[in-house]
């Protein structure tokens, strides 16, 4: 890839999910799809620095938890819904957990994050939990 001379040109999903830092995270298609700006996972040179830099350790708490919101909302209506959570958790678990403790653990994240009552998290709600519950978030693989 030659960015000097081609400044515009992508890097494609495919090369960028076998790199080693994220080929053995369960969530690598989604952290690249969210850092990308053409919705098929290809990053240009600055959105693959700026994915970088906020799965670096030293990225901000609050940035690590924006980015971590959008990659848990799978079918991106800005809320994490239980179906959201049910997948994540499957990915985090890898499917070690049978679908009857899934949905459970899921009601019981909802139920209390949950501050306004519509039974699904917005941000504000996301960051609530990541408050209370830090040991279920320290599963997470984007560290917070
Ligand atoms: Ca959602
Ligand atoms: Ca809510």
């Amino acid at each position: 890839m030659d960015y000097t001379n081609e400044p515009d040109c992508k890097l494609p999903l495919a090369l960028i999910v076998n790199m080693p830092e994220l080929k053995e995270n369960p969530f690598r298609s989604r952290i690249v799809e969210s850092f990308s700006e053409d919705g098929m996972g290809n990053l240009s040179f600055n959105e693959f620095v700026d994915m970088f830099s906020v799965l670096s350790e030293m990225a901000p708490r609050e940035l690590k938890a924006i980015y971590a919101f959008k990659i848990y909302d799978f079918n991106v209506d800005n809320y994490l819904c239980k179906e959201d959570l049910e997948k994540t958790l499957n990915r985090l678990t890898k499917e070690e957990l049978t679908p009857e403790e899934v949905e459970l653990v899921c009601e019981k994240a909802i139920e209390e994050a949950d501050l306004d009552g519509d039974n699904k998290l917005s941000y504000a709600d996301f960051e609530n939990m990541i408050t209370r519950a830090p040991d279920f978030l320290s599963t997470f693989h984007i560290r917070i």
